[in-house]
């Protein structure tokens, strides 16, 4: 009887070992009140509707970013880390003095859109790149102290094919789970399950995980054939490697949601106390709530938990809004004012990390 228990225990062993690589403030010095007023005093840009609509297309978005690169080359330049499977660039901002050199000063990551159909999350970030450059130009001092001592980087459309689309997946097809069939079997992959940190949990622990991971490409969290199987995080992954990145918001909608520390379990993560403490001052400015990640569900393959997990990267998901894409332009706009002061706060803190 020993025997055979040990026997299973070493075969399950093997299998392990075997079948997985195959599978293979300085400003939040200042009180409350002095927030709201310090929010006041910079001045916004207003939110303008495109020709085709209350939301940037792709290509709107490229023309305009494009633009903006060529007439504000003192601060912004403008790089495609990649190309999706339609073979849309993957473009990053960079807003920072001496743009085009890579300085000794703190770096700020903000994605938006690993999901195509959560509109808001990279809307927030075109108007933030407006509305720090007008600012720098309006010479709005914590805007100019910000591009000038740190490093921006902004990913508005981590997953553009699934924005033109309208899905949350990106668009290439799949072959089965781990692409084992010889023909299309569904299409699209969830970008945010796709990075290479614990990914192969799922496979020691599939209860925890059920419903927010999942083998089956038809899912709409499909987690692809295997860590950064996909175009998407390979770019991310290109970029980390060759960046020093202190923190990182990644947009999504909805739930009006602050979310810190670890997804693949509800352990702390070691800097808990400093998440927190940003994390409080991040829901002082936009009012939402602030709670740990698996306190929406646990997951495997975010991209926090890799940012954190493997670059050390203090991380945060922010879920916008009530509704996945408000279609009233006050709603947006408002949104859109509240997630530049929360990302200009988040660039101040960064100094001082
Ligand atoms: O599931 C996701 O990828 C995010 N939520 S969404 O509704 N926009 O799909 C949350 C990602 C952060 N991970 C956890 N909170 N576990
Ligand atoms: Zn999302």
């Amino acid at each position: 009887m020993k025997n055979k228990i040990i026997g299973i225990f070493v075969c399950i062993l093997l299998l392990a070992t075997c079948v997985i690589p195959v599978m293979g403030a300085h400003f939040l010095n200042k009180n409350n009140n002095d927030i709201r007023s310090y929010l006041k005093e910079i001045k916004n840009s207003a939110v303008s509707e495109t020709p085709t609509g209350l939301y940037y297309t792709y290509d709107e978005m490229t023309v305009l970013l494009q633009s903006l690169a060529e007439n504000h080359s003192d601060i912004m330049s403008l790089t495609s880390i990649g190309k999706t499977y339609e073979g849309r660039e993957l473009w990053i901002v960079k807003l920072s003095d001496n743009v085009n050199q890579e300085e000794d000063e703190p770096g700020v990551l903000l994605m938006g859109a690993h999901h195509g159909n959560e509109k808001p999350s990279y809307e927030v970030l075109i108007y933030f790149i407006k509305f720090m450059i007008e600012n720098y130009e309006n010479n709005t001092n914590d805007v100019r102290e910000v591009i000038n001592n740190t490093q921006i980087f902004i990913l508005p459309m981590v997953n553009p094919d699934g924005v033109e689309a309208g899905t949350r997946k990106n668009t290439e097809p799949n072959y089965g789970p781990f692409g084992l069939k010889s023909e299309v079997t569904s299409i699209g992959v969830d970008v945010n399950r796709n990075y290479g940190y614990k990914w192969f949990f799922l496979f020691f622990f599939p209860r925890m995980y059920l419903g927010s991971t999942s083998y089956h490409d038809t899912s709409e969290v499909y987690r692809g054939e295997r860590p950064f199987s996909e175009k998407e995080t390979q770019a991310i992954k290109g970029f980390m490697d060759t960046h020093e990145i202190a923190l990182c918001i990644t947009y999504h909608t909805c739930g009006e949601l602050v979310m810190y520390g670890w997804s693949y379990t509800t352990r702390p993560i070691k800097d808990q106390a400093l998440a927190i403490s940003i994390g409080e001052n991040i829901t002082r400015i936009n009012n939402y709530k602030l709670e740990p990640e698996t306190d929406l569900y646990p997951t495997l393959g975010d991209a926090c938990d890799w940012l954190y997990g493997e670059h050390n990267v203090l991380a945060y998901t922010i879920e916008l809004a009530k509704t996945y894409a408000p279609s009233d332009p006050k709603v947006l706009e408002k949104i859109c004012i509240t997630h530049a002061n929360v990302n200009l706060y988040v660039c101040q803190r960064a100094e001082s990390l």
